[in-house]
């Protein structure tokens, strides 16, 4: 990576951090009590009264949540941040709730909810809608759970919301229609941001089984039109999604497997300027100075990476990438993205070396192709403009 970009040195520590807590959420599995699947997609929980650094939102703490008798689970999950607002809150039980049942949903003493408090018809669900125009920062959820009897319990936990987590989303807006493949015991692509009334289709790839499910596990009710059957291989399942906000989602048979879909109306950003590293050439498919953020935003996509380890004292690699240049200006396809990354010299950063190692190079001028998170190819040797287009078509993903 090299600093002929003023502003990178001020926004990579953030995207680091982000990129970070995408990485936690991805590996942390059921929580060690309920048994719930962690609330997908770039939001996390993290231990009650842990403080951690993140995002704008800088150190966050969060309070113990007050759970009252025949609690279940509730989402937003307790200590998770979101990207965007939730369309709503819902709170589960194991016994009939009924009126006057109440939720409150307040940050700095504003209250942002909205319409009343429903009680749902199987009455094990308390739910309240939220305001759309809800801003960035801490949300405190206090709730009154009545039963038949009349006797009321107070119950309370804390989520936030946290728009900057939006640059780890994959932004969708510019399509219709939209897949997302259930491969290799994951959702890809994960986390997406989508126009109202886009049709979102999850596909089954695997040989396994999987669901699609609204949080929380096992009640799946924030948003039960987003809940399928068991999806066997080839199978299906479709929902359009509407209302703007935030709608985390699970696969029940699989831990590894959360998501999350950001309904939100307006323009897909411009590949450009989504890119933290200098676009070396390229337009459909860039060729991008090495960021780890750019890098970690490639791997959640199903592109093929093409990366180049390159040494700046190397006269191979000064002439060898000039031609890789020129095939990425050529590539119509937006399926295929590149990274000169420095390798063993002046500019060489951590995350870097750390790349090298992972894939084992140990020669400045190696190629190495990763689609799925797998390295497909690693080639040291030099490469004119047809082996260029001939590699890189072949391993284009379908
Ligand atoms: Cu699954």
């Amino acid at each position: 990576m090299t600093n002929n970009n003023s502003q990178k040195g001020f926004a990579m520590p953030m995207i680091i951090a982000i990129a970070a807590l995408i990485v936690v959420v991805a590996g942390v599995g059921y929580y060690a009590t309920g048994k719930q699947p962690q609330t997908a997609g770039t939001t996390r929980a993290p231990a009650s009264g842990e403080t951690e650094e993140k995002g704008s939102l800088g150190r966050i703490s969060f309070k113990n949540p007050k759970k009252p008798p025949h609690y279940e689970s509730n989402t937003p999950a307790h200590g998770s941040v979101l990207a965007g607002v939730p369309i709503n809150v819902v709170i589960d039980f194991n016994f009939d709730v009924a009126k006057p049942s109440a939720i409150t949903i307040t940050s700095d003493g504003v209250e942002y909810g909205e319409g009343a408090t429903v009680i749902d018809a199987n009455r094990l669900t308390l739910r309240r809608a939220m305001r759309p125009d809800a801003p960035d920062g801490f949300y405190t959820v206090s709730y009154s759970a009545c039963w038949l009897d009349q006797s009321c319990h107070d119950g309370s936990f804390q989520f936030a919301i946290d728009r900057s987590l939006q640059s780890g989303y994959k932004d969708l807006r510019g399509e219709k229609d939209v897949t997302v493949r259930l491969s290799q015991i994951l959702f890809t692509p994960r986390d997406i941001i989508v126009n109202p009334g886009t049709k979102v289709t999850w596909v089954n790839d695997d040989e396994v089984e999987h669901y699609i499910n609204t949080d929380s596990h096992p009640a799946h009710t924030y948003f039960p039109p987003q809940n399928s059957k068991l999806l066997a291989k080839g199978a299906s399942f479709a929902q359009v999604f509407g209302e703007p906000g935030v709608y985390p989602y699970h696969c029940s048979a699989h831990v590894s497997m959360t998501a999350s879909i950001l309904v939100e109306a307006g323009e897909a950003v411009a590949m450009e300027d989504k890119y933290t590293g200098t676009v070396l050439a390229g337009k459909s498919a860039p060729l991008l100075d090495f960021t780890k953020a750019d890098y970690d935003a490639a791997l959640k996509s199903d592109k093929l990476i093409v990366l180049y380890f390159y040494a700046n004292w190397c006269p191979i690699c000064k002439a060898e990438f000039p031609i890789m240049q020129n095939a990425f200006n050529e590539l119509s396809t937006n399926k295929a993205i590149g990274f000169r990354v420095n390798y063993n010299d002046d500019q060489t950063d951590n995350d870097e070396k750390n790349l090298a190692r992972e894939f084992g190079v140990a020669y400045q001028h190696t190629k190495v192709f990763v689609k799925n998170g797998q390295r497909i190819l690693k080639s040291p040797e030099g490469w004119d403009d047809k082996r260029y287009d001939t590699e890189i078509n072949k391993a284009l993903p379908k």
